[in-house]
């Protein structure tokens, strides 16, 4: 009998959006850049991908991180993103949930460390309990006011924003944002993101939108926004979402509705905060956007030749 592969890992959630860290037993993916390093992920290790996140030992709703050598020795480590479906470029909450475990596994200390992401070189500020600051990647509005025919539910109107992935934003949509509609957002969601395919509509070079996000007004009286954003693999995301916030950001600061350094708090579905604010350096827009991390769980991941689901089960 051969003994299992062992993946250790470490979960965490932020604002409600659990990340599992993969801190050792991952695969070698080379010495090349984060970027390079995804696609030797995607195109020689998938089932690992699989293996870690999708059922039956994760669910739909976890975010992978892969940690790695930096190429960059000022960076702390590499990070690979990735979920139920495939990868992503960056990952707010679970950057934070990143810094978090890295702090839980005697890595970092309070102060000011940098990852490298497939998109580039992120910081995060963590205070050295569960609060963390990410300096995301430059973030910007791609078009404006985009117009697509949803199915059973007619046009739509919102704008195209890079928060480190592709989101689609949309505030006047007619529903609900409460946790109680989320079988219903998430089809609705769903269906918008069918509809930017379908009129092939995408961010810069032809990217896919693969992330769309409602706004509505928020429960919580210090916050600006509650959103709704369904993610690649149809998961909801519980925190307010990183990438979509700078996406936000960068759409609010583009009509003149945030200014540099104002703080702007967006509220989940769930009820969990994210305060972002952004700073402009020469052409670029950055946004910061802070939250916590708790860490759930470590723990050891077993991967055994002899079960039919070893690689998860994928859809
Ligand atoms: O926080 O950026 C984020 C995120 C993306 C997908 C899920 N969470």
């Amino acid at each position: 009998m051969t003994s299992p592969r062992r993946i250790h890992v470490v979960d965490s959630h932020t604002g409600g959006e659990p990340t599992r860290v993969i801190v050792d037993g991952g695969p070698n993916l080379g010495r090349g850049t984060m970027a390079e390093r995804l696609a030797v992920f995607r195109d020689a290790h998938d089932e690992l991908r699989s293996a870690v996140v999708n059922e039956p030992r994760g669910s739909d709703v976890i975010v992978g991180a892969l940690l790695c050598e930096p190429v960059d020795p000022s960076c702390v480590a590499g990070v690979i993103f990735f979920n139920n479906v495939g990868y992503l470029g960056m990952c707010g909450h679970g950057t934070i949930g990143v810094a978090v475990t890295l702090a839980h596994l005697g890595r970092i200390g309070a102060g000011i460390h940098r990852l490298e992401t497939p998109v580039g070189i992120v910081t995060v500020d963590f205070n050295g309990q569960n609060m963390v600051t990410v300096e995301n990647v430059p973030s910007y509005r791609y078009t404006t006011a985009v117009t697509v025919d949803v199915e059973g539910f007619g046009p739509m109107t919102g704008d195209v924003a890079w928060g480190g992935n592709w989101f689609f934003l949309v505030s006047d949509h007619g529903q609900e944002l409460e946790l109680a509609n989320v079988e219903h957002l998430t089809d609705f969601t769903w269906r918008i993101r069918q509809a930017l395919n379908r009129q092939a509509i995408s961010g810069a070079n032809g990217q896919a939108i693969d992330h769309i996000e409602l706004f509505g007004p928020p429960r919580n009286p210090t916050a600006q926004s509650r959103n709704f954003v369904v993610c690649p693999g149809k998961a909801y995301d519980r925190s307010p979402c990183g990438t979509g916030t700078s996406a936000k950001l960068a759409c609010l600061y583009a009509d003149g509705k945030v200014r540099e350094g104002e703080v702007w708090r967006q509220e989940s579905i769930v009820g969990s905060i994210f305060d972002g604010r952004v700073a402009v350096r020469g052409d670029r827009l950055i946004p910061f956007i802070t939250g916590t991390a708790f860490i759930t769980a470590e723990g050891t991941l077993l991967l055994d030749d002899r079960d039919p689901f070893r690689t998860g089960i994928r859809r």
